[in-house]
């Protein structure tokens, strides 16, 4: 029997759109609102029973004897943190209090890149909230907790049908005194593509204001260029603005040439002066070295003043030694994942981090043992998620061949098993360096490494050489997201792009040198709003849903026809989610503050003539059936 106690905090999941719905439409009748609430659950519920949910089929189960997650208790209040910090001081007196530290300040990513790189950014809202709170209370030394952007605002619309920014609400609320931390594709937003710049404007002071602390800013060619409006928006909102160097190649390899210690400095410098509270240096792949790790620390600081922020991958297996050469080396904060949500294509492990440095002068003061505790409920989380796990065995050295990024690798693994081409792993690494060669040697980070692994995919599956796709004579079908990065559309890398390899993929058409959005026309914000709510049938759209829309315009309207049916069903227990519920399971789902359904399912019957199932439950002690068809 499967039972879980979500907590009973009264702020609990509060403020869903249909609350507040209710909050602006004072003449709905409340009652009938809720039922229909209830009903709906009960719906998906049902539904998942009996025919499973089609991101799980076929996959491993969460083992038999996997444990409820429990959250550890909150020992003590929430201590201030460096949230009251950047609320009483400024953005500029965080960066000035990080370069007047000795501690190395430590940024847990379990809630954003941990779960992306390891379980394909799968994790839902209900078991980051759950341990919100012991965070606050137990590690209130923490320099930020990355929780929000990068691949996890689509997915959770995409694949977890729940809305992002109440995600960033619920765990804001339940974590006062830490700074919330999310990643900024630029102008990109948390998209693959370039948005007018009025659309990145608006998303950023949107999520500024539901709760975000740091906005970790890159761009994914490394154009400066194309960073500036995101960065004046987040300096604009008062948050910190982590202006990002990508960091690709090998500063020491002479052969790469092109991203050489000299250009990282000069585009630190530029990140200074375009106005960056804070240096970020992103090596998305896990490709810096410990001995390069070192120089390239030690010149950011010199040359460049600010304070560092360094984040890196365990792809290959040495991240924790790169982490420690940059500590040595004078850097300022670094990314780590909680132990259980740690190493191989995730970040190095916070708790050994932590403990290499103890009794240094680096120390960073965290506590051992509240760490411990809430890596064990990540563990028991993670157990629930067995069907996105990648299998990946091993860290791996091809990392410096491929030069893919943590977040893409097992996702482009799964893309090829699709293709049915997963046997054909290695030839794909090195088809995926290849192109990157062709493309002139790109940074390769969220949105151009998905271009390079589109290229490469295609390449493999269609036997096609580097020489061939180069060849004038041999007509190739270019992916489209080919086509538009070539065409300029993501913007311009160093040194520009390949002219014959551009020539042959634009058949004559000229490309765009400019800043994309300098040619985008602003989108009229309150047009969209307008046509937006007749499109749902005259329901209100905040500005939380306006902004979702504006990203991901189907994947969003998607989410809320679903919503229609299902209702808020991010209230539900993680197995119950993905796996519905079996005869004499029970459990509990928290849809408003202090409102709990408490859900048993009794049988399921037979299938019928018209071929539907009914489900018998029990909701708040009275008996419930619900009809669904049986889809199998
Ligand atoms: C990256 O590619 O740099 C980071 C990970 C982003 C993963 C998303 S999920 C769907 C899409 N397909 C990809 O290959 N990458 C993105
Ligand atoms: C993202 O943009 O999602 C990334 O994780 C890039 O590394
Ligand atoms: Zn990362």
């Amino acid at each position: 029997e499967f039972v879980i106690n979500l907590l009973k905090h009264p702020t609990f999941l509060d403020d869903t759109y249909t609350t507040k719905f209710i909050d602006t439409t004072p003449d709905l009748f409340a009652f009938q609102k809720r039922r229909d609430r209830a009903t709906r659950i009960l719906t998906y519920i049902a539904d998942i029973s009996v025919n499973g949910h089609p991101e799980t089929a076929g996959r491993a189960l969460p083992a038999a004897e996997a444990k409820t997650p429990v959250p550890p208790k909150p020992r003590v209040e929430p201590v201030p943190g460096t949230r009251q910090l950047l609320d009483e001081k400024g953005a500029k007196a965080v960066a000035d209090w990080m370069l007047a530290q000795k501690q190395l300040l430590i940024t847990d990513t379990s809630m954003r890149d941990g779960h992306q790189s390891l379980l394909a950014t799968r994790m839902r809202s209900i078991d980051m909230i759950r341990v919100a709170p012991s965070y606050a209370a137990n590690l209130p030394g923490l320099f930020s907790v990355e929780c929000w952007g990068g691949a996890t605002f689509d997915v959770a619309y995409r694949f977890l049908q729940e809305c992002p920014w109440q995600r960033l609400r619920d765990i804001r609320a339940r974590m006062p005194n830490l700074m919330t931390q999310m990643l900024l594709r630029a102008s990109n937003g948390v998209g693959y593509t370039n948005y007018p710049d009025n659309v990145v404007q608006a998303f950023v002071k949107q999520a500024a204001v539901t709760g975000i602390d740091v906005f970790r800013v890159f761009d994914s060619l490394n154009w400066v260029e194309n960073m500036r409006v995101a960065m004046d928006a987040v300096v604009e909102s008062g948050k910190i603005c982590e202006g990002t160097i990508c960091y690709t190649g090998d500063i020491l390899d002479p052969e790469r040439a092109k991203y050489d210690l000299k250009y990282y400095v000069g585009m630190g410098q530029a990140l200074r002066d375009a106005g960056a509270h804070v240096l970020g240096l992103k090596d998305m792949a896990g490709l810096l070295k410990p001995a390069s790790a070192t120089l390239l620390v030690k010149a950011l600081k010199d040359e460049v003043g600010l304070p560092i922020h360094f984040h890196t991958h365990d792809t290959g297996g040495i991240g924790g030694a790169t982490i420690l050469a940059a500590a040595a080396a004078g850097v300022d904060a670094v990314d780590c994942a909680m132990d259980a949500l740690s190493g191989n294509t995730s970040q190095p492990t916070l708790g050994s981090i932590v403990e290499a440095l103890r009794h240094t002068d680096r120390d960073t003061g965290l506590d051992i043992s509240a760490i411990r505790e809430i890596s064990n409920y990540w563990e028991a989380v993670r157990a629930q998620y067995a069907a996105f796990e990648s299998g990946l065995q091993a860290p791996a050295s091809e990392v410096y061949l491929h030069e893919m990024p943590g977040g893409q690798f097992t996702n482009l693994k799964a893309q090829a098993r699709s293709l049915g081409l997963e046997d054909r792993w290695h030839e794909i690494a090195q088809t995926y360096a290849e192109v990157n060669r062709m493309f002139g040697d790109i940074v390769k980070v969220t949105p151009s490494s998905k271009v390079v692994g589109d290229m490469a995919l295609m390449m493999v599956a269609q036997n096609l050489t580097r020489a061939q796709v180069e060849d004038p004579a041999i007509e190739v079908a270019f992916p489209d997201s080919v086509v538009d990065m070539l065409k300029g559309n993501l913007g311009q890398p160093p040194g520009g792009w390949p002219e014959a390899l551009q020539r042959k993929v634009l058949k004559g058409e000229a490309p765009l040198t400019t800043r994309p959005g300098a040619s985008m026309p602003p989108v009229d914000l309150e047009a969209v709003r307008a046509k937006l709510s007749a499109d749902l049938g005259d329901q209100p759209v905040d500005d939380e849903d306006l902004n979702g829309y504006l990203m991901y315009p189907k994947v969003f309207t998607d989410y809320r026809t679903r919503h229609e049916t299902y209702g808020p069903v991010r209230t539900l227990p993680t197995r119950t989610f993905f796996y519905g519920m079996e005869p004499g399971d029970e459990i509990e789902a928290e849809i408003d503050p202090g409102k709990t359904l408490e859900i048993r399912l009794l049988t399921l019957s037979e299938t019928d003539e018209k071929g539907d199932v009914k489900v018998f439950f029990e909701l708040n002690g009275q008996p419930r059936v619900i009809r669904v068809p049986n889809r199998l």
